[in-house]
């Protein structure tokens, strides 16, 4: 896996490339209020998908722009190209290129590269989670003085009023809010100790898979889709995304319950 993590490290920065070099890539509407994809998006997917398979010919791909099939026992790719993509049709410089790999449909290796920063979030399951090579690990600071990262789901209107009362009782509860615009960095946020809470209502696998790595793999707590049956971690399924530092999880999962948040 080390060798592997060091040639999509690479790979990574050459798609990063891509996107720093396009922030003007024409942007087309998908499904859903505010949902969009852009050229970028499409050129740096097919990039990822493409040197992946060359590194490794038996995997599967579950990626954002594309029809994904069923996420099996194989080796599988889960790939968001441009995280945050909204920000970066205005050119926010607040995205990332998110990719993790699933064996036995659990998540073993995250990978989330911001370019506009240079900085390269990357973890292995058991391996610990890094920035730039340097161990990260979530901070320690108490619920009531917790800064919490928050996603809105815009394009699911549905979710909307339970998101801001959820806000509120944590702006009311804790320190602050902050609303960047990219799951994948705001979960490498709470795995660096620069926020100390993240939740979003409903997020996608490719948004969320290798950031949930990064925030356990660093010493935090994660809920995240679950099977009904197994309690076991679903990897292919949207849903309510939590992740904290063991300080504040208790105190962030009973908001979340009070509001029926989580599936
Ligand atoms: C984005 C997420 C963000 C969410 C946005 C969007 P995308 O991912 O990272 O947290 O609130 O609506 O889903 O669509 O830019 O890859």
């Amino acid at each position: 896996m080390e060798a592997l993590l060091k040639s999509m490290d690479a790979l990574a920065r050459r798609a990063g490339r891509i996107m720093a070099d396009a922030p003007n890539a024409p942007a087309h509407p998908k499904e859903g209020h505010y949902n969009f994809v852009t050229d970028a998006d499409i050129q740096v997917q097919k990039l990822l998908i493409s040197e992946l398979r060359a590194l490794v010919p038996e995997a599967e791909f579950l990626a954002e722009e594309q029809e994904n099939q069923r996420l099996t026992a194989k080796p599988t790719f889960i790939i968001d190209p441009i995280d945050g993509t909204l920000n970066f049709m205005r050119d926010r410089h607040c995205s990332a290129i998110s990719i993790a790999l699933a064996v036995d449909k659990r998540v073993e290796l995250g990978l989330v590269y911001n370019p506009y920063r240079d900085e390269m979030f990357t973890a292995l399951r058991g391996g610990g989670a890094r920035c730039n090579g340097a161990p990260i690990h979530v901070s320690d600071k108490p619920f009531d003085l917790a800064m919490v990262a928050m996603g809105t789901s815009p394009y699911n209107a549905s979710l909307a009023r339970r998101t801001l009362d959820v806000a509120y009782d944590f702006l009311t509860g804790a320190g602050d809010l902050r609303r960047m615009g990219s799951a994948a960095l705001d979960l490498c946020d709470v795995a660096c100790g620069r926020a100390d809470i993240y939740f979003e209502l409903q997020l996608s696998p490719w948004d969320f898979s290798a950031g949930v790595l990064m925030v356990t793999e660093a010493g935090g707590n994660v809920l995240m889709p679950r099977d009904a049956e197994t309690g076991m971690n679903r990897f292919d399924m949207s849903g309510c995304i939590l992740a904290a530092n063991p300080e504040c999880f208790e105190g962030a999962r009973g908001i979340l319950e009070r509001h029926d948040a989580l599936e």
